[in-house]
């Protein structure tokens, strides 16, 4: 019984737990896991899994619940864990500049306790004041500043896990070199709970970058953005490459009642930071860019509150349209690909949904890709899945044809996963599943997720 493992504070069954903890940020799918639990040690993980095992019982990790592929949901009576009490910093290492912390640690508490140190942890998106690092982890998250400092995947230097059999692997034990074979520290980033319960995480922190400065410009033809984003790197090294469209610029400004950044509106935006003692080599990118036609006017921010509002015209965005309850693709190419892909993408969606409001942005500057497509306010939210979901076998062609993939940073979860391999070949789904069996011989964890259901049944691709 859960109750001889976890004290009763630990476990919950009324429906307002079951349906706050057995979601996360996706809309479309039955929300019913069977009980919530709130384990405190690496021992009562332990103790879950050999239960799980036992009773037969599947295990649905939660973080902050902002998943966007529903790689958090339970919809078939399953236990939720939740990593909300699981949230402390363990230990800090001045030398090594790493901080041990468990994995219910909310992001931006990471962050902060990284620049109270001196230091700085550079991963961040707009969801870091709920995402714990735990779920980033799982999903490899990437955000904002990947062009300059990667994804998470290259800041955890070590990480223990309960695998599906109760054990407890301690992976890499935060060493900056270790030739001893596999690493399965990185198999289990970005396996989306799928293969093991991540118990606590050795982050590694750098020095804090210079202040940065913030330039947002008006791009009016969208095919022109790689070539602002190369005048730039050519003249300087970038913090961020983000670019929007003037439909999402609206909704964020309609949401949130800011002004508008330029003058006049452009079809799409491009905002860039970098260092502030590149100021100079900016203005003088922006003013090749300017020549050569490719924007046609900027902003570019005075000080640190300046720098964040022109940051909220693009971190606003996922809030602002959430209300369209949006079909999102999060797509990623190779950044050369970027231009045709996202104009074959844009005339696809245009010319079968003429009727759909189409809302682009993303992390460009990495070939990253957010295309939301806005739910018509007379359409129901079931009918306008039914078309999302339509439409994907297309847009997922156009990604294959580039070999790129259909989550870029946002995980398979539920929501991609029949749709992986349009990304995956046949013989890595099958290697996957042979990882699935070995480190989850019992098929406790996040079942249904990641992996196509195997009923030999593709999904209707065609
Ligand atoms: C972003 C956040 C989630 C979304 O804004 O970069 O990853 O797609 C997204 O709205
Ligand atoms: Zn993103």
């Amino acid at each position: 019984m859960l109750a001889e493992i976890l004290g009763n504070k630990q476990i919950r069954t009324d429906q307002d737990s079951l349906q706050h903890w057995g979601k996360d940020w996706t809309n479309g799918f039955t929300v019913a896991p069977s009980a919530v639990v709130f384990p405190e040690t690496i021992e009562q993980l332990q103790e879950l899994v050999r239960y799980a095992i036992s009773a037969d019982v599947k295990l649905v990790p939660s973080g902050g619940r902002t998943g966007l592929s529903g790689g958090a949901v339970a919809s078939n009576g399953e236990v939720v864990v939740s990593f909300d009490r699981m949230n402390k910093i363990l230990d800090f290492s001045e030398q090594d500049r790493i901080v041990t912390c468990q994995p219910g640690l909310i992001t931006a508490n990471l962050q902060d306790f990284a620049e109270q140190q001196g230091l700085f942890y550079p991963v961040d998106f707009a969801s870091s004041g709920s995402s714990q690092i735990g779920g980033n982890v799982s999903t490899n998250a990437g955000g904002i500043k990947v062009i300059r400092y990667g994804l998470t995947r290259d800041w955890i230097a070590g990480l223990k896990v309960v695998t599906g059999t109760g054990a407890l692997l301690d992976c890499n034990a935060g060493l900056i070199k270790n030739a001893t074979g596999y690493d399965f520290r990185h198999l289990m980033i970005g396996a989306e709970g799928t293969l093991g319960l991540l118990a606590e995480l050795d982050v590694q922190l750098t020095v804090m970058p210079e202040p940065q400065v913030v330039m947002v410009m008006g791009v009016p033809n969208v095919g022109d953005l790689l070539k602002i984003l190369q005048s730039f790197n050519a003249g300087l090294t970038l913090s961020a490459f983000e670019f929007f469209s003037d439909v999402a610029l609206q909704k964020v400004r309609d949401h949130r009642s800011l002004p508008a950044p330029l003058s006049q509106p452009e079809a799409f935006y491009a905002l860039v930071e970098f260092d502030e003692s590149a100021n100079s080599a900016a203005e003088a990118a922006f003013a090749a860019c300017m020549e050569a036609g490719w924007v046609t006017d900027g902003v570019v921010s005075q000080s640190a509150s300046q720098a964040a509002a022109l940051w909220q015209l693009r971190e606003g965005i996922s809030e602002a349209i959430a209300p369209y309850t949006p079909y999102k693709n999060d797509l990623s190419v190779r950044i050369s690909d970027v231009p045709e892909f996202l104009a074959d993408v844009d005339n696809y969606v245009a010319n079968s949904f003429p009727d759909f409001e189409v809302c682009w942005y993303g992390h460009i500057g990495d070939g990253n890709l957010h295309l939301n497509i806005l739910r018509p306010e007379h359409m129901s939210v079931e009918e306008f899945f039914h078309h999302g979901h339509a439409m994907s076998p297309k847009i997922f062609a156009l990604v294959a044809e580039r070999r790129g993939s259909i989550s870029a940073e946002h995980g398979v979860g539920l929501l991609k996963r029949d749709f992986l391999d349009f990304s995956r070949s046949p013989e890595e789904i099958a290697l996957m599943r042979g990882l699935k069996g070995l480190f989850d011989p019992h098929e406790i964890f996040n079942p249904n997720k990641l992996l196509p259901v195997d009923d030999g049944l593709a999904a209707d691709k065609n």
